[in-house]
């Protein structure tokens, strides 16, 4: 019998990605993501075990320990699991819905009903790992409906949901046909995390409108303090649900493990910045390659500059890795090929022999050489209409501690709460990217101290509240509701 544990995460993929091979044997890669970013180091710290789909379909290898201690315990899709749960209602459905329409939400019944068989497969897979009592982390828009199978299962466990993408405002929620069901999944949980109070507020209204609650919320936000002051935390209030249980919900901002972050050494930058042909000001992009991310826009508002004089095609670089992401998806392959013209074009026009303006990689690259890039970056662009939380911007800014380069953010993504002293714009107005974009390049020619004190104000914020204080303050809000 397989061992059980006191401490599961479940999440749609498991932190690696395992190829198959026709002598039946895998290989084993770590694959990139945020979640994979937020929760591995917490994992380690409690030996805990993953749940999680492998990344391949019709194989789930045997559980097995990763070298860092986590126990990975694999779920098997079918194709069709993955076309209907995966690509279809959760990223063609609650995505683009929970991201605020930025392109039109498919309703298919089909979808649903395999979304629904999937959460169930992933429920339990749980219930066969979970020790008696045992805390149960459920993970992300994929399972919205695991919290409530795993009630009914297992009344015993100790159940928390975190949402790692926004949650939309109700008015938007209320187009999804299953919006009821939805609620009442997220609901089985003991504690329901988000990233911002704005999205707990979001929800709170809805259970309002929706799921048959008893409709009953506390007044006033309660205060939860963990681990001294930086670590405070709001928990806005709970609900009381149909059948009495009382559940929390609360914003709980994730981070980078900051420890972790080796800084890339001088000279590898130093080769970077020659590889790229020495110029003056290297603006930098790292994305998974999704609409919601903003990349064609940052781009478009690089190449007006370039063409109205406000920056230099011989002095400056825009080097943008667009991760691989949901490549099947019709909305991720328009979007991929409008980037991929817009570079085609930039270098077209403003490039030189051998001097690209835009260095383009589309790929996953190793972690140390995303730090390189970080450091060596003299201007970071984050710009997605719509985010979460968005690490990149955590990890650029972790990368210039000592106060060099500047960070250009959204202001729609949930980082912006955090990291107000970044050159905030509105990536919908093309002339608000512009305008931050020649502000960041000024400041840093000719107001360097003031850069430099803005970035280290956005560094110590991170410093201070790294993915461990994300981790502990939301379990130990979990402790006081279960
Ligand atoms: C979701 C929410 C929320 C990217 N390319 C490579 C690579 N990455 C790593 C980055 C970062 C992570 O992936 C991306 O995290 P983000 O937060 O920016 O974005 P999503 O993947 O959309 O994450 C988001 C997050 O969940 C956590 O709650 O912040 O809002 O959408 O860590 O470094 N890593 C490597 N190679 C790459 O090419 N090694």
């Amino acid at each position: 019998m397989e061992e059980l544990n006191s401490f599961v995460v479940v999440a749609n993929r498991l932190p690696v990605d395992m190829t198959a091979h026709p002598d039946g044997t895998y290989s084993i890669t770590p694959s990139p993501g945020g979640l994979v970013t937020g929760l591995s180091p917490v994992l380690e710290q409690h030996r805990g075990c993953w749940v999680g789909w492998p990344g391949t379909v019709d194989v789930a290898p045997d559980p097995f320990r990763t070298d860092t201690g986590i126990l990975l315990h694999p779920v098997r899709l079918t194709a069709s699991d993955f076309e209907g749960f995966y690509e279809g209602f959760s990223n063609a459905t609650l995505w683009p819905l929970f991201h605020d329409l930025i392109v039109p939400p498919v309703y298919d019944v089909d979808w649903w009903h395999d979304f629904r068989e999937v959460n169930l497969k992933f429920a339990e897979a749980v219930n066969q790992v979970a020790a008696e009592n045992a805390t149960v982390w459920v993970q992300d828009y994929q399972l919205l409906l695991v919290p409530g199978i795993l009630r009914q299962m297992r009344p015993d466990l100790c159940i928390g949901f975190f949402l790692h993408i926004p949650f939309p405002n109700p008015e938007l929620f209320r187009q999804l046909p299953w919006r009821e069901e939805i609620v009442r999944g997220m609901l089985g949980a003991d504690l329901i995390g988000f990233h911002l109070p704005q999205n707990a507020d979001n929800f709170l209204s809805l259970t309002r409108q929706v799921a048959g609650t008893a409709g009953s919320h506390t007044g006033q936000p309660d205060e939860l303090e963990v681990e001294g002051e930086a670590a405070i935390r709001e928990v806005k209030a709970h609900v009381i649900t149909a059948d009495g249980r009382k559940v929390g919900v609360g914003a709980f901002p994730i981070s980078i493990d900051t420890g972790a972050v080796e800084q890339a050494s001088q000279s590898s930058v130093e080769a970077l910045r020659a590889d790229l042909g020495s110029p003056e000001i290297v603006f930098l992009g790292v994305d998974r390659l999704d609409y919601t991310k903003g990349i064609l826009q940052r781009l478009l508002a690089f190449e007006e500059l370039l063409e109205s004089g406000g920056l230099d095609p011989a002095t400056t670089v825009f080097l943008q890795v667009a991760t691989p992401s949901r490549e099947r998806i019709e909305h991720y392959r328009v979007s991929r090929s409008q980037v991929e013209e817009a570079v085609g074009r930039i270098n077209g026009r403003f490039g030189r022999m051998g001097h690209p303006v835009v260095h383009y990689l589309h790929r996953s690259l190793p972690k140390d050489d995303l730090q390189i890039l970080y450091t060596a970056a003299d201007v970071m662009l984050v710009t997605p209409f719509k985010d979460g939380m968005n690490l990149v911007a955590k990890e650029y800014v972790a990368a210039h501690r000592s106060g060099t380069g500047a960070l250009i953010l959204s202001e729609f993504a949930g980082a912006a709460d955090e990291l107000t002293e970044a050159y905030l714009c509105n990536p919908f107005d093309l002339e608000s990217i512009k305008r931050q974009m020649l502000a960041a390049v000024h400041d840093l020619r000719h107001n360097p101290d003031y850069a430099a004190e803005r970035m280290r104000a956005n560094s110590e914020q991170v410093l201070s509240h790294d993915v461990n204080v994300w981790a502990s303050s939301f379990l130990t809000c979990l402790e006081d509701f279960k």
